[in-house]
């Protein structure tokens, strides 16, 4: 016990005394670790956008709700489960401080994540307090993909917040 405390103190010793003469390799040590953490930030922004396809919404069990900037977002598709290649119903519910939001100008952009797929852009109108709809088809993908992506766009004045919905299809 009194060794190991005694190696302690002599250990931290050592390392007071090697840091000034061990001053460039520390550096190097230093410049290596920037590096490789430069190297794995950049790799997490590569990976991003598969992490950002995750898909966070199950549009065939009901609203997906999100909040974004102090605005509570839901949306809902119907018929479920969600088909491609047949008519759909978009739902978006807006609300602000739990109050129904009626003055918002919503659109759904339709994406698929790493994929063109053509611009599928549904313009929703307001159907009662806070609820706007609109209806539109989403296409099949010749790869075989089921993953979309709705980012709901709410325009209140200059105001804009998009939130986006990660969902799957049925082929
Ligand atoms: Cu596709």
């Amino acid at each position: 016990m009194k060794r190991s405390a005694d190696k302690k103190r002599e250990s931290v010793g050592n390392d007071h005394t090697k840091t000034p003469r061990t001053f460039k390799p520390f550096g190097s040590v230093v410049q290596l670790l920037i590096i490789a953490m430069t190297s794995v930030i950049a790799l997490l922004l590569l990976v991003q956008p598969s992490a950002a396809a995750a898909v966070d919404c199950n549009a065939d069990s009901g609203t997906c709700k999100k909040e974004v900037k102090g605005l509570s977002v839901a949306f809902d598709i119907t018929p479920k489960p969600v088909a491609v290649m047949r008519e759909l119903t978009y739902f978006v519910t807006i609300k602000d401080g739990g109050l129904p939001v009626d003055d918002a100008d919503l659109a759904v952009d339709f994406s698929m994540p790493g994929m063109f797929m053509g611009k599928n852009v549904v313009h929703l109108a307001l159907r009662k307090d806070g609820v706007y709809t609109g209806k539109g088809v989403i296409i099949r993908c010749p790869s075989g993909e089921k993953i979309w992506k709705a980012l709901v766009t709410v325009k209140r004045g200059s105001k804009i917040t998009t939130v986006p919905f990660v969902f799957e299809v049925r082929k």
